[in-house]
């Protein structure tokens, strides 16, 4: 067996310690290091060699960015053979090698050398002689190396194998990306200096007062001292502070507090808080903790785990900034900076362990290391070296055990371990399905029902009565939900209804942040995002990783806008002359919130104002009547239009990572809506020749030539459509195949052209099927447009929904992308029947190329909903499309079937034509990639359409 399939913790490893700032001397090890790379674990090179003359390789970095070997991306499945503790020979294996020099004053006291993550296994020799043996890919290791070093130039070196036997373990949803992709130091340890800290500050909200107890490791008396507030103390003490201000997420208020010994002093920033549960509650500082969360992995397009502090810096402010409180470190604990922006920033961290071994389940668990005595070692060294490290950090509030590696003795062992070491925060595992040991009940992916069941305490029973009464008296969260994949989820707002009405479910995080897209070349040679498969793997879960939401770039997707809307922390309804404010926050007032009001005619402001909103206090609802000069407004508005009121509520001021004037919420409410419009009166557009075609559609429509018009019922479909969803047996896209809707052929039943109308009649049907639709098109010349008046009925007997009703116009276009988009509906956002609170009523602008939604898998996207005005402008005119009916809409440079072909969005070309589609309703998106599908009430289920729609143009 070799080395790196011994089942074993670290040899030569100091005990785990937290990670401090101290005053201590640290040399950064990372940049450039020699390196040599080898296809497999036996690389003949010797550790005292220098590599004077190997390639370079910056650390950190995993080495497939670099050029050496290839990602690979499986979710559950192992990438080789179950048969623990073995790996394939075909284990590639890194050789790094750099000169150290002990800095000057080190000669006294020890010398540590740290690893702050190295992926999955490795080997340190200096000079030739070994150091130690590590693995535990995303946690911390030092090792002692100060007889090795000689105060002048030094070899190290590393020896990283990609695959090990703690590879059993890591078996997270994620690629397989290897080498020392986190910071590398030398740290001098004082004689005397202070070795370990644990720093526990708590919060009594009944009396306002903060307690803090430091325990130092040092062989010398220790202080304690908040320069702020003037205290001083001793480690060992408790030092009572009267009338701090808590920390938390709304308020994340730090002390520092300065920890000196003779050698050395530690300066931490902390926060004063209580996480506590009771009567069923999860609580902080007295108050319900909601988790309003995402679940995030350390990724970067470029450059993989290995992410720099200006990209976590990044997370952290995009998650501010869309209201996000909390983070589920999924699966395993992040980079340690991030954790102190957590603290600085205000984000509640479930901080999760390097433990994951789903790949067991596809052999009913056999052998899943989790209940096996041969790996409890390995276990708890996990546990104890997150905890450890992070054990100050104020905002981890909860220790995860791990995710998806079953249940057993070792993480039970974990578990007690860590509830001695720590009784200040919550146990969370979703497996432990019974909560023997977890404090809160956690689950991933629930239905609505099954979450509103738990809601009410309503659970199914668990066999044993004590256990299920225990577990019935937890609060729950969802540690994961709303799938993020492709365009989805739709639902957001239907969970955040359930967890509101229940105070037993303490919210939950999104899978995910961000997509893991890695940037590349596509299969066509094009720059693109690449996934699963991509890099050539015989075994892959293809676009499974790509499920944020944030695109790879960071840059929000609509997903995100939704979220942030859904969670918002103050939320309003306009309800006849009142306003009412629900201020959800859990410690903060409105009294820093501005809001305000705008009144618009058609989407023209014709009124606004500041509102003048007593304060609500947190967790309250309050109702207020809206001032006269409102209702004036809405009096004095020019007739005809449609017209809708806007309540914004703003930050007043600017908070760690959020600017003020950030919008929190909107509520609208239309006070009037449009009379009806006759078709405009302009001058007649002589261009557009009012002249039909043989098949009963204009020639033209305006500037445009009209290249296709046609039932429209098909969409590209979504990842969601791909996949079955909780409960049920197949997915939206197999029954809409199933059903022809992909594969609809026209046969013209009638075309009457009489001067200046046209009627066309067709019936749609699918190879081998009865169904279809028959579908009558009626326009009309009018003024300098046409009308078009289409009725659409389904033939046959359905069960099921639609994609979408309504038909599609191809209109030819020197370049369609820059043609201008303006409508008046909802925007400026996509939006589906299950995914709109994110957008608003208005007038909205944007480029077609614009409006297109840059979904790393190309599929349906960019809908609009609650249309009744749409204008395309290009340089030689405009063509505006009214309806007195609202209508969905999605304009796009390039067909259905193109973006269904393409499966890269490299791969997305424009065609030279307009699409441009117009429906009388469209179904919802859904969660089904991993939970429930689309309600029901977000299904189009309609069997007869009807659009009545004008063609305008306009020239320019
Ligand atoms: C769940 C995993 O915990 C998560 O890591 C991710 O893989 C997610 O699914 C899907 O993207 S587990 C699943 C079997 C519910």
């Amino acid at each position: 067996m070799a080395v790196h399939e011994i089942v074993s913790p670290p040899t030569g490893a100091e005990p785990p310690r937290a990670r401090t700032r101290s005053d201590a001397g640290v040399l950064s090890l990372d940049g450039t290091w020699r390196f040599a790379w080898s296809p497999t674990a036996h690389t003949g090179k010797d550790p005292s060699d220098p590599g004077d003359t190997w390639d370079e390789i910056p650390v950190p970095a995993h080495w497939q960015v670099c050029g050496y070997g290839a990602p690979a991306y499986t979710n559950v499945r192992y990438p080789f053979p179950i048969d623990p503790p073995r790996v394939p020979e075909a284990n590639p294996t890194g050789e790094y090698r750099r000169i150290v020099r002990r800095p000057p004053g080190w000669d006294t006291g020890r010398v540590l050398l740290r690893f702050d993550g190295v992926d999955s296994w490795f080997e340190v020799w200096v000079n030739g002689s070994p150091a130690g043996r590590s693995s535990g890919s995303r946690l911390t290791v030092e090792f002692d190396v100060t007889g090795l070093l000689t105060g002048g130039d030094d070899v190290l070196a590393v020896r990283v194998h990609q695959w090990s036997f703690a590879s059993y373990v890591e078996d997270q949803d994620q690629w397989w990306l290897s080498g020392i992709f986190r910071s590398v130091a030398l740290l001098h340890r004082p004689e005397h200096g202070i070795h370990d800290v644990r720093i526990v500050a708590d919060y009594d909200h009944r009396s306002g007062d903060g307690l803090l107890r430091v325990e130092a490791k040092s062989t010398r008396p220790v202080t304690v001292e908040v320069p702020e507030r003037d205290v001083r103390g001793a480690a060992g003490e408790t030092i009572h502070l009267t009338s701090v201000e808590p920390w938390s997420a709304e308020a994340p208020r730090l002390y520092r507090v300065l920890i000196a010994g003779e050698a050395e002093t530690i300066s931490a920033d902390i926060g004063f808080r209580t996480v506590s549960v009771e009567d069923g509650r999860l609580l902080l500082n007295g108050a319900p903790l909601v988790f309003r969360g995402v679940n995030r992995h350390d990724i970067d397009a470029r450059s993989g785990r290995a992410v720099t502090w200006e990209t976590m810096e990044r997370d952290v402010v995009l998650m501010k900034r869309h209201n996000v409180n909390a983070v589920r470190t999924s699966h395993y604990p992040p980079d340690p900076y991030f954790l102190e922006l957590c603290d600085r920033y205000g984000l509640y961290v479930v901080e999760e362990c390097d433990i994951e071994t789903h790949g067991f389940s596809l052999v009913d668990w056999r052998g899943n290391p989790s209940d096996d005595p041969a790996w409890g070692e390995v276990y708890l060294d996990r546990m104890r070296r997150m905890v450890e490290r992070d054990k100050n950090a104020t905002s981890v509030v909860m220790w995860s055990l791990g995710n998806e590696a079953g249940w057993g003795r070792n993480l039970a062992a974990n578990s007690r371990w860590t509830k001695e070491r720590d009784p200040s925060r919550p146990i969370h595992y979703e497996q432990d399905t019974e909560c023997e040991e977890a404090g809160v009940y956690s689950r991933m992916y629930p239905t609505f029902d099954e979450l509103e069941a738990i809601g009410r305490h309503e659970e199914p029973e668990s066999a044993d009565p004590a256990r299920d009464a225990h577990r019935r008296a937890l609060p729950m969260v969802m540690c994961e939900y709303g799938h993020a994949m492709g365009n989805g989820p739709g639902g957001l707002a239907d969970y955040e209804a359930i967890v509101d009405a229940h105070p037993r479910l303490a919210g939950g995080f999104v899978w995910e942040w961000i997509d893991h897209g890695l940037e590349g070349a596509g299969p066509d040679g094009r720059r693109t995002y690449l996934y699963g498969g991509d890099f050539g793997e015989p075994v892959h879960d293809g676009s499974f990783v790509i499920d944020g939401l944030v695109f790879p770039d960071r840059t929000p997707s609509p997903a995100l806008a939704e979220f942030a809307a859904v969670i918002a922390p103050v939320r309003m309804r306009v309800d006849g002359g009142d306003l009412v404010v629900e201020n959800r926050w859990s410690f903060t007032t409105t009294g820093d919130v501005v809001f305000s009001w705008s009144l618009e005619s058609d989407g023209e402001a014709v009124g606004s104002g500041p509102l003048d909103v007593p304060v609500v206090g947190p967790l309250s609802a309050a109702r207020f009547t809206l001032p006269p000069a409102v209702r004036a407004a809405e009096s004095s508005a020019p007739p005809g239009g449609d017209l809708w009121l806007t309540v914004t509520a703003t930050t007043g001021s600017a908070s760690p990572g959020v600017e003020a004037g950030h919008v929190l919420s909107r509520a609208q409410q239309r006070c009037r809506a449009t009379a009806p419009r006759r078709a405009s009166a302009r001058t007649p557009d002589t261009a557009s020749a009012r002249r039909f075609d043989d098949s009963g559609h204009p020639e033209a429509l305006g500037h445009f030539p009209v290249a296709h018009v046609g039932l429209d019922i098909w969409r590209a479909p979504t990842e969601n459509d791909r996949y079955a969803g909780n409960g049920e047996t197949s997915s939206l896209e197999s029954r809409w195949r199933e059903a022809g809707f992909d594969r609809l052929v026209e046969r013209t039943t009638d075309v009457k052209v009489s001067g200046a109308s046209a009627r066309r009649a067709a019936r749609y049907g699918s190879a081998g099927l009865d169904t279809g639709f028959d579908v009558d098109y009626l326009w009309t010349a009018r003024g300098d447009g046409f009308r078009l008046e289409v009725t659409i009925e389904r033939r046959g007997e359905w069960r099921l929904p639609l994609p979408r009703l309504g038909i599609v116009l191809a209109l030819r276009a020197a370049d369609p992308g820059s043609a201008v988009l303006e409508w008046l509906g909802l925007g400026p956002g996509e939006s589906y029947p299950d995914s709109r609170s994110a957008n608003w009523y208005g007038r909205h602008r944007m480029t077609v190329r614009e409006a297109q939604v840059p979904y790393v898998v190309p599929q349906e996207n960019g809908n609009r909903s609650e249309v009744s005005r749409l204008s395309l402008t290009v340089p030689e005119g405009c063509l505006r499309i009214e309806s007195l009916h609202q209508f969905d809409a999605a304009v796009r440079p390039w067909s259905t079937e193109r973006l269904e072909r393409a499966r890269h969005l490299a791969e997305l070309d424009e065609d030279g034509l307009l699409w441009v589609h117009l429906a009388a309703g469209v179904t919802g998106l859904g969660s089904a990639a991993c939970g429930p599908g689309v309600r029901r009430r977000a299904q189009y289920r309609a069997g007869r359409a009807r659009l009545v729609l004008d063609f305008v143009s306009e020239r320019s």
